[in-house]
């Protein structure tokens, strides 16, 4: 009986039992009795409204077993050994298969690719269309540019309640950043701010940064960002064995002033589910190398120097003065932002900035591009 995407099941009785066999273009899989079992539909086992179980499948046996099963059209009717039987529809298992997030494909870029996308903010604001389409571009490429947002301060929040839910910190709601004296972060000084990733002594750390230009008079303050996809790419290639130590090894960022002291413990490579690189933890001002033998260490520095360096090369980060009314938002993990320095003589430089989780901005999409809003 073959079904979508042409994955074909047959029912299997040549051994000691009767087996659900998936045959696909990489081989034959069996489908265990449990894996099916717990995917019930049937309206005693799964509540239609919330989707959630109403049986707990953890305390199935584990010897469950299929005793019968039979394939017609997009239904396979299967009897387990503790007496459920059920129709199962073909098409609704086939998609349970994969593990899809149902996201846009992530676009490691270069610099290249020039300042990100930029979307109009009344566009966002009055339409869904839009929104999904500024969605689309920043899950693909991890960054966009709003334009057209005035320079009112708080805009900031708006622009991000109309991405997520904005999350509130230890800098508050929204934080300003501009040069003023006696700094408990150095991004509330002129200095020029490598690329790195804000706040990753937090847990969890903040998932995406909204960066809103209500004024810069001075001729610095460019605005850097950086794909840490395309860098660990690189890196990777480069220094397999260093890619690796970084991926592996937890290393502590630490924040400390007068009320707060915040840790957090990982690697500065973040891989996701299957393997692949979905971002860095990486601020140079906050880590210290983790102990480890000395052949490591220097396996371990050797590696990081690199990715040091691959951060800032021409080839990799894109630099872009931000404009009043612009608001730069990037996901905090895999794209890194800094600003070249500048000299607060020459006029003012006032940015406000918050922070969004990154799953909402996710569920977003999904809800939107399900509504057809395209
Ligand atoms: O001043 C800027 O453009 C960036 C500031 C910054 O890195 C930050 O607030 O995390």
């Amino acid at each position: 009986m073959s079904y979508d995407r042409g994955v074909k099941v047959d029912v299997d009785r040549s051994g000691d039992g009767v087996e659900v066999v998936l045959v696909g273009a990489t081989g034959a899989q069996a489908l265990p009795a449990l894996w099916l079992r717990e995917r019930s539909q049937r309206a005693d086992q799964l509540d239609h409204v919330s989707q959630q179980r109403l049986v707990d499948p953890h305390r199935f046996h584990p010897d469950l077993a299929i005793v019968d099963a039979s394939c017609a059209g997009d239904d396979l009717w299967v009897r387990f050994s503790d007496g459920h039987d059920e129709t199962f529809s073909l098409s609704v298992l086939e998609r349970r298969l994969h593990l899809s997030d149902d996201l846009p494909a992530v676009v490691a870029w270069r610099a290249g690719a020039g300042r990100p996308r930029t979307h109009h903010w009344p566009e966002l604001v009055a339409d869904d269309t839009a929104l999904l389409a500024a969605l689309r571009d920043f899950l693909a490429y991890g960054t966009v540019v709003i334009d057209r947002a005035g320079s009112e301060p708080g805009t900031v929040l708006t622009v991000g309640q109309r991405f997520g839910i904005v999350r509130e910190t230890n800098w508050g709601r929204l934080f300003d950043v501009r040069s003023v004296p006696k700094a408990n972060d150095l991004a509330y000084t002129p200095v020029p701010l490598g690329p790195h990733t804000d706040n990753p002594y937090r847990d969890p750390t903040p998932g995406i940064q909204l960066l809103h230009c209500l004024v810069n008079e001075t001729t610095g303050g460019l605005s850097t960002l950086v794909d840490a996809v395309a860098v660990c790419e690189q890196l990777r290639d480069d220094d397999p064995d260093g890619f690796e130590l970084l991926a592996d090894v937890p290393v502590q960022f630490r924040f400390i002033d007068d009320t707060d002291d915040l840790r957090y413990t990982r690697p500065v490579i973040e891989r996701d589910h299957l393997g692949a690189v979905a971002g860095l933890a990486y601020s140079p001002r906050l880590d210290y190398l983790p102990l480890m033998s000395v052949a490591d260490t220097r396996v371990y520095q050797r590696a990081r120097g690199h990715l040091a360096e691959l951060l800032v090369h021409p080839d990799f980060e894109v630099r872009f003065a931000l404009q009043p009314g612009e608001v730069e938002i990037f996901d905090n993990a895999r794209v890194l932002h800094g600003r070249t320095g500048f000299d607060p003589q020459e006029g003012m430089r006032h940015l406000q900035g918050c922070y969004i989780d990154g799953d909402a901005p996710r569920s977003r999409y999904r809800m939107l591009a399900a509504r057809g809003a395209h």
